[in-house]
């Protein structure tokens, strides 16, 4: 986004959080309707839940810091990508990727970058799915891509990392030996969870299709 002032007035921290809110909505908006359309024709939801967020100005400056960029408005919008921010929890791995397919085909939102940690999870154990996307923000007098970071995960994935980043924190990014490594074998214990519990909805799909073939028959 090349950011000009909404006002006359010099760029402020106010106008940018009004693009990225903007930007939050029209996003989620999106996977409402994606949600709402696959309850219509497969009478399930993929989306749990969907949480939205904007950094907090003290994080993004942070962020700058440590990849050596001055703190100003303009290095915020060009190098921080996620200062706007989903969570899409689903159920199932297999809805992630659904849900990422769709959100990538709609012609109006631009893919900037992928990493799917769910393939190849961080040596932490962290697993997602995030995308980095610009959807466009009409303004009065004109039009703005604004950057969002989707992060789509299962409700178990969701666990595990909000636990890690509670333990992260605590320890000022230094856990202990045996902790870190019992977040791993959690985070592998997840995979199986989730693998399971997929294998499991698709037996049951099955069965609740044949019942329901033999039904009309
Ligand atoms: P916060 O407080 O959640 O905003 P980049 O963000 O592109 O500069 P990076 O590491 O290349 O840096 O991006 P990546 O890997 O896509 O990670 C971005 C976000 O994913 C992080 O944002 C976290 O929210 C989450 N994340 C990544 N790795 C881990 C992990 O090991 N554990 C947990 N719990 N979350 C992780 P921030 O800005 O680091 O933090």
């Amino acid at each position: 986004m090349e950011f000009k002032p909404v006002s006359d007035d010099v760029a402020s921290w106010e106008e940018v959080k009004l693009i990225y809110n903007s930007a939050l909505k029209e996003i989620g908006t999106k996977l409402e309707i994606l949600n709402d359309e696959f309850q219509h024709i497969h009478q399930y939801n993929p989306i749990e839940h969907i949480k939205t967020r904007i950094k907090k100005p003290e994080s993004i400056v942070k962020k700058l810091k440590k990849n050596g960029y001055e703190s100003t408005i303009e290095n915020m919008v060009r190098y921080v990508n996620d200062i706007a921010g989903i969570r899409v929890i689903c159920s199932f791995t297999s809805d992630i990727y659904r849900i990422a397919e769709m959100i990538i085909n709609q012609n109006d939102i631009k893919v900037l970058s992928v990493k799917d940690y769910i393939i190849s999870p961080k040596p932490s154990g962290y697993k997602s799915y995030h995308l980095i996307v610009t959807v466009p923000i009409f303004l009065s007098d004109r039009i703005v891509d604004a950057k969002v970071e989707i992060q789509i995960r299962t409700v178990a994935m969701d666990f595990w990392a909000s636990l890690e980043h509670k333990i992260h924190y605590k320890f000022e990014g230094n856990a202990p030996e045996h902790i870190k490594n019992e977040l791993v074998e959690c985070a592998n214990m997840v995979s199986e969870l989730d693998a399971k519990m997929l294998s499991l909805n698709e037996e049951v799909q099955a069965f609740a299709e044949k019942s329901q073939k033999e039904e009309n028959e």
